[in-house]
């Protein structure tokens, strides 16, 4: 089954490797029939080529949409060696055949990112190159497909054994059928986003596998890291400077931590653990800000991930270093604090070049057995205009930022989320309990042992406000936040009790706001 090649196609847009490529070919025996740019490309380094055109004896024509559209091409790749039939009819139509077929797309994906016009897109979609893949991988009993720069140094290999080996060839077909896969997605995706279809009929998912990891959620598990291309700064195009490779939770609690690090103005530190903050803090200073987001919840930021939103200074970097931390993610860090973290082996430092816009759109997905589901994210952003004043008090000044503050740490909560705040700093989180009172209560707790570690005697949440990620169902959830010591509530509002939970914080002296927007996130 071993192959040997005497006739190779060259077809590619990405010219990288192609003339090592193209020499082992040569130095192998084999003829290389090769289109415009390509044939260029190989005849200037010195190696024999044929033209296409030269080859079929057909021209390419309009502008380069029929180049390789023709049946001795498509003939020499599909005809069958082990049939009589198709060797003679092969012989009566003088169409000689081809063993290997490297191709490589026109940049449709990265013509799209650019931002390129419908125009330039569109003659962008390659049809010529996708039928030569396909036709190439369906025949690879006996031909040979390369779809990807990074297979050439494994052919060259294999030329050198006497040709490529059957197991060889049927690897390169998947890989050449999920591209082109992945390329018709690409092109489907362009169109639905230009018809405004956010959710269309079909919807295909592609990645490219990015990294193998060492194991998933849990050791027993498999897991590697797909990326889709997206240029969204965030943990897929972020740039690792040091430290250990990332794991599945790494990745998963990363992700967590940036995208609510990219939702304050101002300078901001969210400390996240098991995909949840236990630590966030707006502030003049990433410095101060760190120090009020560890206050909140000291024992939880042990191991946990740390996500700023500004270049990250020296001084804060010998503050996070002083504790176990497992990530730092930032747009970027400054020399000297590069220096700080390089004493911590192995401390991941990731720098993404600049932060995300929270409010930008996009679908996101998760996976349900027997298939999935898919829904726009939550790009939502509460305006202090559209905030409903639902009790006797207003709040005061201070008040309203801290809530405004405390509503946008819940978004990035777990369901329910009960998240108690003051002076711009989160001081208590309830995440993920299955009843809203039991997140209220947690929270109190956990702040109130911070108080204790802290060598205070109130807990923080004394004189705190606090939001609620959904409505109160039942005063019962409000009125364990007013035990806990807070002065003022910001909610969604929309229970058909409501008027039972405003009545409460009437009762209690609170101030409480409606929001109208629920941030559920399970
Ligand atoms: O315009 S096409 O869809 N029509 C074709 O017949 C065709 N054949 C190959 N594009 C076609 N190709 C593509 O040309 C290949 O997929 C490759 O990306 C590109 C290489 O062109 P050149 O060798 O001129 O740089």
């Amino acid at each position: 089954t071993t192959q040997p090649v005497r006739r190779a196609l060259i077809s590619v847009s990405d010219k990288t490797g192609l003339l090592d490529l193209g020499r082992a070919l040569v130095a192998h025996g084999a003829e290389i029939l090769s289109t415009g740019g390509s044939a260029r490309a190989l005849r200037e380094a010195g190696l024999p080529v044929t033209e296409v055109s030269d080859h079929t004896g057909f021209p390419e024509i309009l502008d380069g949409r029929v180049k390789t559209l023709v049946p001795q091409i498509h003939g020499g790749i599909l005809g069958r060696r082990d049939l009589p039939a198709h060797v003679a009819q092969m012989e009566e139509h003088k169409i000689a055949p081809i063993d290997l077929v490297a191709v490589n797309l026109y940049p449709f994906e990265k013509t799209v990112a650019s931002g390129a016009g419908a125009e330039d897109c569109i003659e962008n979609i390659d049809i010529g190159g996708p039928a030569l893949i396909r036709a190439a991988a369906k025949n690879h009993g006996h031909v040979v497909v390369l779809t990807d720069t990074a297979q050439y140094a494994g052919l060259i290999g294999a030329l050198e054994q006497g040709g490529s080996t059957l197991e060889q060839r049927r690897a390169y077909a998947g890989a050449a059928y999920a591209r082109t896969a992945a390329y018709d997605a690409a092109i489907a995706a362009w169109f639905a986003a230009q018809a405004q279809d956010t959710l269309p009929e079909r919807f295909v998912l592609a990645g490219q596998r990015a990294e193998v990891l060492r194991y998933g959620e849990n050791p027993h598990q498999q897991a590697a890291f797909y990326k889709d291309g997206s240029t969204r700064p965030g943990v897929a195009t972020a740039v690792q400077v040091q430290g250990k490779a990332l794991s599945y939770n790494n990745i998963n609690d990363t992700d967590a931590a940036f995208e609510a690090v990219a939702e304050f103005d101002r300078p901001a530190v969210v400390i996240v653990k098991h995909a949840n903050p236990c630590g966030v803090a707006v502030g003049d200073t990433l410095s101060a800000c760190w120090d009020s987001a560890l206050r909140c919840d000291p024992v939880s930021a042990f191991g946990g991930i740390v996500a700023l939103n500004r270049t990250l200074d020296a001084e804060t970097a010998t503050k996070i270093a002083g504790i176990f931390t497992e990530v730092i993610v930032a747009p970027d860090a400054d020399e000297e604090a590069k220096t700080i973290l390089a004493r911590k082996k192995n401390l991941r430092l990731l720098l993404t070049g600049g932060l995300p816009d929270a409010a930008a759109s996009g679908v996101v997905v998760r996976s349900v057995a027997g298939g999935f589901l898919a829904q726009t994210r939550d790009n939502g952003q509460i305006k202090p205009e559209s905030l409903r004043v639902v009790t006797k008090r207003a709040p005061s000044a201070q008040e309203m930022e801290d809530l405004i503050f405390a509503f946008r740490v819940a978004k990035h909560v777990k369901s329910n989320a009960i998240v108690y705040a003051k002076n711009d700093a989160t001081v208590g989180i309830g995440a993920g309990q299955m009843s809203r009172v039991d997140s209220a209560r947690i929270a109190a707790s956990k702040s109130g042992e911070a108080a204790k570690a802290a060598g205070l005697d109130a807990p923080l949440t004394q004189g705190s406000v606090a939001a609620s990620d959904a409505f109160f169902p039942f005063a019962d959830g409000l009125e364990t936040i007013v035990a806990a010591g807070a002065t003022a509530v910001i909610q969604p509002g929309g229970s058909i009790r409501d008027d039972e939970v405003i009545a409460a914080a009437d009762a209690a002296g609170i101030a409480m706001v409606f929001t109208g927007m629920r941030h559920f996130r399970h």
